[in-house]
């Protein structure tokens, strides 16, 4: 049996550059700037490693349309704060998925939980998966939305013309709301199911000219269907909407997407259980 290079990702990192929270405390959309913190002073090496993290725990149906059985979730986009720097720092205001989890070593159920990045897929080949993504981000940008690029614009304000406003953040109107998709890298996914840049969707039901769903939902949600047909490998899911995919992603809307096949060769040979972390750089 020939390896394959995506089964050899399974502990592979993931070179994304996310540029983790710690930056959003500096970065908050104030128009007075929030004190600084030096980073001489906070102390390295300081974190355990934890992990690996929590999974997604599906529930399992078959599904009318196809008569496959099929793995149900449902995965939140939030704002909360999260202790990333060591003990007795303050927390950081983080944007993030959640929905309900397991324990990946035990199983055992441990409820709604969430994070950034956010709790890992774990996926079956051949099993699809269908995710209802929900965006309950009601405040404005965490960081600065350039409107003089081609962008989402769901009040639509316009690009505007010189001279600008001052930058950042200039310009209230593209700060809220916040429009999101979701995209699953690597994913091989029909383009309806892909969050291409003008799916995008608003906490208050604005829709952008590409929103689709698999079926109706929320006004604030949309419907994804993955087939997980492709070769066992690992993906990340992160959000992609129309010029401020970069924001979005900094402000830490992204996550693990596990697939795995149980006729594969390699597999067993590669670390797992306590041993497979994956890491985000
Ligand atoms: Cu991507």
């Amino acid at each position: 049996m020939k390896p394959n290079l995506s089964t050899l990702t399974k502990v592979s990192l993931i070179a994304t550059i996310l540029l983790l929270s710690s930056l959003t405390v500096f970065v908050a959309n104030a128009q007075v700037p929030p004190a600084l913190l030096d980073p001489l002073l906070i102390p390295k090496y300081v974190n355990q490693l934890t992990g690996p993290p929590p999974v997604y725990e599906p529930t399992v149906a078959t599904d009318p349309s196809t008569g496959l059985l099929t793995h149900y979730y449902t995965v939140y986009m939030s704002e909360f704060y999260q202790q990333i720097l060591p003990p007795g720092f303050p927390k950081t205001k983080v944007w993030g998925y959640g929905g309900m989890v397991k324990d990946p070593l035990t199983g055992t159920s441990l409820g709604y939980f969430q994070n950034s990045p956010g709790p890992t897929f774990e996926a079956v080949r051949g099993i699809p998966v269908q995710v209802k993504w929900v965006n309950n981000i009601s405040s404005p940008h965490m960081f600065a939305v350039d409107p003089t690029l081609h962008w989402a614009d769901p009040n639509n304000f316009g690009m505007p013309m010189p001279p600008f406003a001052p930058y950042p953040p200039g310009y209230p109107e593209a700060q809220h709301p916040v429009p999101l998709v979701t995209h699953l890298h690597g994913g091989e996914v029909q383009s309806y199911f892909d969050g291409t840049p003008n799916q995008w969707l608003t906490y208050n039901g604005i829709h952008g000219s590409d929103y689709y769903t698999r079926e109706p939902t929320d006004p604030n949600a949309t419907v994804y269907y993955y087939p997980n047909m492709q070769q066992p490998t690992t993906l990340w899911y992160h959000d992609h909407a129309l010029g401020i995919t970069r924001i979005n992603v900094m402000s830490s809307l992204a996550g693990f997407y596990l697939l795995r096949d149980p006729y594969d060769q390699i597999a067993p040979l590669l670390p797992s259980g306590k041993y497979e972390m994956p890491l985000v750089i």
